[in-house]
């Protein structure tokens, strides 16, 4: 559906409205009294929340690529159903093809607080190369106080099948060196940057140099203290108990070509997940939902 038609069917005066963003590509616009969202139909792909007369807190690569088949750097990539490389092909996407896949727009609201779009995803002949499973994904997106992001998956066939999801969001700090996070003291992670060994984090959680760990028990909440914005990113779940921490730090931004090569001093990913061993079997004709909260106070 062109722009134009989505605009007609979707739109609310004030409210809600469809654009043509980068590469051509369908931007749904949410509006509220409390913040705003913008969110690409390319993989259902948030890229902007950002509360009244505050800064965005995603953070987002002015040197993303925004092409179909291509992942939108920043934001929240939607990594299903697979997080990571493909466990067994490593010719298929990382992360999964959610995020690289055109998604549609099902319906929308215009609530007092929050402002409401709601994108799926079903499972194709493209997808049952890479996936057997038969699926609708739903992803539901409420733009008020805080922002909800909530992916639903339904097994919509006759066989059971099992993933590894993640909300890969990209939060926007003013200086990485001057953040701390909360909620992983005392847990245990797999260190992909020292050949996923096994470690346990201590607080305080600093970041001063390329850390990827996976948190494969993490049920909790996590804080991002930013203290050059004077601000903290409250992160809430539910249906996760994993978690995945991300900065590239120097030498990684360097060698992506879509990430500035300075991007790592004001990122950080905090990843809501089913990874490592809280992965998902979804039985037929049953479902899982795992949705992201985040505040900012
Ligand atoms: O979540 C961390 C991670 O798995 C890192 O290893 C790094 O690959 C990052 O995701 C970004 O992956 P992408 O495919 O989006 O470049």
């Amino acid at each position: 559906m062109d722009v134009k038609s989505l605009n007609e069917k979707f739109g609310i005066n004030g409210r809600i409205s469809i654009e043509e963003g980068q590469g051509g590509l369908p931007v749904v616009y949410l509006k509220g009294n409390y913040s705003t969202a913008s969110v690409c139909l390319l993989g259902a792909h948030v890229m902007s929340w950002c509360p009244a007369g505050g800064q965005d807190v995603l953070w987002m690569s002015d040197k993303s690529l925004f092409t179909v088949g291509k992942a939108i750097r920043g934001g929240i990539p939607v990594c299903w159903p697979w997080f990571s490389k493909h466990p067994e092909n490593e010719s298929f996407p990382m992360h999964g093809f959610a995020r690289i896949m055109m998604w549609e727009l099902a319906n929308v609201s215009a609530e007092a607080e929050d402002t409401v779009a709601v994108f799926e995803l079903e499972s194709s002949e493209e997808s049952m190369k890479m996936f057997p499973g038969k699926f609708r994904l739903r992803l539901t997106v409420r733009a008020g106080k805080e922002l909800s992001v909530q992916l639903k998956t339904v097994n919509t066939g006759d066989e059971a099948f099992t993933i590894t999801q993640a909300l890969h969001t990209y939060y926007n700090v003013g200086d990485i060196t001057k953040v701390t996070i909360e909620g992983f003291d005392g847990l245990c992670c797999l260190d992909k940057v020292n050949n996923g060994v096994l470690k346990v984090r201590h607080d305080p959680f600093i970041i001063d140099c390329n850390v990827d760990e996976v948190y494969g028990d993490a049920p909790g909440a996590a804080v991002i203290h930013d203290a050059a914005l004077d601000r903290d990113i409250n992160i809430g779940k539910e249906g996760s108990a994993s978690a995945v921490v991300w900065n590239p730090w120097i030498e990684k931004s360097i060698s992506m070509a879509d990430f500035p090569d300075e991007g790592y001093k004001t990122m950080l990913c905090v990843e809501t997940a089913n990874v490592a061993e809280d992965k998902r079997t979804i039985q037929p004709g049953m479902e899982h939902s795992m949705t992201l909260k985040v505040r900012v106070r």
